[in-house]
């Protein structure tokens, strides 16, 4: 049975990258809500909405877990979806919290993410949860996944260049030595970032720390696909050639077209 994934576009690509490479046999369906990102200014009644038919279309097929490959959608709803599905239901938050913890040696930590997992407050409760004496810097950064779903990720892009100096410049000035990249569109930025941090600031990647979760728990509870090559299914809301390019970019193969 296959692993459903989502995100409102683009970002939970980096999820399935990982994925990809951490659970080859794996079978994984990817929908990409592409019709309504970004998700990042919604509130969280709209975001509940949005999730809870992005899982019913995965949920037409019959699904081994749900990793829900959104900051935004784990930080303002991963709750009340646990509840009501009756599957394993995996977020972001949690998994890049516990690896930031793991590598933080000053205790500041930064976190970066939209506007609605920001106010959410979720990934500094979850770290503090984790290690009462954590401080946390958090960022917004509601320009990104704009700009990302408009393919603005290269090195050398003055635009998102210049953004990223400018959402970055706090929180390297608070001293964090560990950056979460709380939204999963952001770690397609992850050469931006990493160049204007320096070397001193190691930066989470919450698409990859999801899947190490979900590899994590497949394997306790004795549920790996034991075989060589799954297959990935991907299927957006809107417009599947702009997807369809960016996407391949990203992953670093071309997606071959199957049927609408
Ligand atoms: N990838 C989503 C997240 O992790 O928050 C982006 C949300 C959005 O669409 N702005």
């Amino acid at each position: 049975r296959p692993i459903g994934v989502f995100d409102s576009g683009l970002g939970g690509l980096t999820a399935v990258k990982a994925l990809r490479r951490l659970l080859p046999g794996e079978d994984l369906i990817y929908f990409g809500d592409t019709a309504r990102v970004p998700y990042g200014g919604r509130s969280r009644e709209t975001l509940l909405k949005y999730a809870r038919q992005d899982i019913a279309f995965l949920r037409s097929f019959d699904l081994k877990a749900v990793l829900i490959a959104c900051g935004t959608v784990t930080s303002t709803s991963l709750d009340t979806l646990r509840k009501e599905n009756d599957l394993p239901v995996l977020g972001v938050v949690e998994p890049s919290c516990r690896e930031a913890l793991a590598v933080t040696k000053n205790k500041k930590i930064g976190m970066i993410a939209t506007l609605a997992s920001a106010r959410s407050g979720a990934y500094e409760r979850t770290l503090k949860g984790l290690d009462a004496d954590v401080q946390v810097v958090s960022q917004p950064c509601p320009l990104f996944v704009p700009l990302v779903e408009n393919g603005r990720f290269r090195q050398g892009d003055v635009v998102i260049e210049t953004v990223a100096r400018e959402y970055l410049t706090p929180l390297i000035e608070a001293g964090v030595d560990t950056l979460i990249l709380g939204c999963t569109h952001y770690p397609l930025l992850k050469d931006i970032i990493g160049e204007i941090c320096g070397p001193g600031v190691t930066l989470i990647d919450s698409g990859a720390a999801s899947a190490r979760a979900l590899r994590q728990q497949l394997a306790a509870e004795g549920r790996l696909t034991d075989r060589q090559q799954g297959e990935t299914r991907f299927y957006v809301s809107d417009r599947p050639e702009d997807f369809e390019k960016l996407a391949a970019v990203f992953l670093e193969e071309p997606l071959s077209r199957g049927a609408e």
